[in-house]
């Protein structure tokens, strides 16, 4: 079992090479089956590539390098049956996500104990990566994730997503897209085929560009409310652990003449150093 993980998380490893200079190079990440340590070794290995440690911080932090939502701190008032707000996580828990959707909001299902039966009311179909609770849009397969300096209204973007699909059993109904600042699509890739109650994670490093908005596709159902889906046939995908590096500021592309200017302007402090250190006693 142990090897065979290993194995999805190394085939699970591609990189898409940059058919031209400027093209952003992306490393995608990805493996599915049917527990937690079927996957753990390409969610350990996502986490490594974009830094940051393994122990949390305030508010999902790694060391300033990466944030994780795992949803399993949400409180009750802000789980099922309750909506949770779409900018929980960058208001109630600043970790600088908004969350939008064409449907009519978000769920983070309850604890177990309480009235709200766990796992949106499907035992049989759900399981976490993280005990106890998962995230779901409601009435839509989509949820759109726009990145900002935690806490503030700041547009960010970053360098990083990847999270866990729960229930994925129909091949290309289930994908994220990476869309860079100017909102161009740069990523589309389908999540890996877990079967009934598995789990897939799916997440990729972006470097030569910038992620501004991630669309996540989770499957062809949709939830509805606590037990029940949209309809009775298509394939129904909810979701646990976010994982992205640190929403960054966006900055402006320096121009070519001033690219020109600091290079010629490096150059001479070069010189310079040089020079001091050719001075005797420098
Ligand atoms: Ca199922
Ligand atoms: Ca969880
Ligand atoms: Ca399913």
């Amino acid at each position: 079992m142990k090897r065979l993980s290993m194995f999805a998380a190394v085939i699970g490893l591609s990189m898409a090479c940059a058919a031209w200079a400027d093209a952003p190079v992306i490393v995608t990440y990805e493996s599915a089956g049917a527990n937690a340590a079927a996957i753990t070794a390409t969610r350990d290995a996502f986490r490594s590539a974009v830094g940051g440690g393994t122990a949390a911080g305030a508010n999902g932090s790694f060391g300033g390098l990466r944030r994780e939502i795992n949803w399993d701190g949400v409180p009750s008032t802000s789980s099922d049956p309750n909506p949770l707000a779409g900018n929980f996580f960058n208001a109630n828990s600043p970790r600088g996500v908004v969350l939008s959707t064409p449907g009519t909001g978000f769920l983070v299902s309850a604890n177990a104990g309480g009235a709200t039966p766990v796992l949106f009311g499907f035992p049989n179909d759900f399981q976490p990566f993280s005990a106890q609770k998962l995230f779901t849009a409601v009435n839509s397969n989509i949820t759109d994730v726009r990145f900002f300096i935690p806490g503030t209204a700041t547009a960010a973007s970053t360098s990083a997503f990847g999270l866990i699909f729960v229930d994925v059993e129909v091949a290309g109904a289930t994908h994220l897209d990476f869309f860079d600042m100017s909102d161009t699509l740069i990523w589309s890739h389908d999540a890996a085929v877990a079967g009934n109650q598995g789990l897939s994670f799916l997440g990729a490093t972006v470097s030569g560009s910038s992620i501004g908005r991630v669309r996540i596709t989770s499957g062809l159902n949709t939830i509805v409310s606590n037990g029940a889906v949209g309809n009775p046939n298509d394939d129904v995908v909810v979701m646990d652990d976010f994982l992205y590096a640190e929403p960054l500021q966006v900055t402006a592309v320096p121009e070519p003449s001033t690219m020109a200017l600091t290079a010629f302007g490096l150059l001479g402090l070069v010189a310079a150093r040089r020079r001091l250190s050719a001075r005797p006693g420098a």
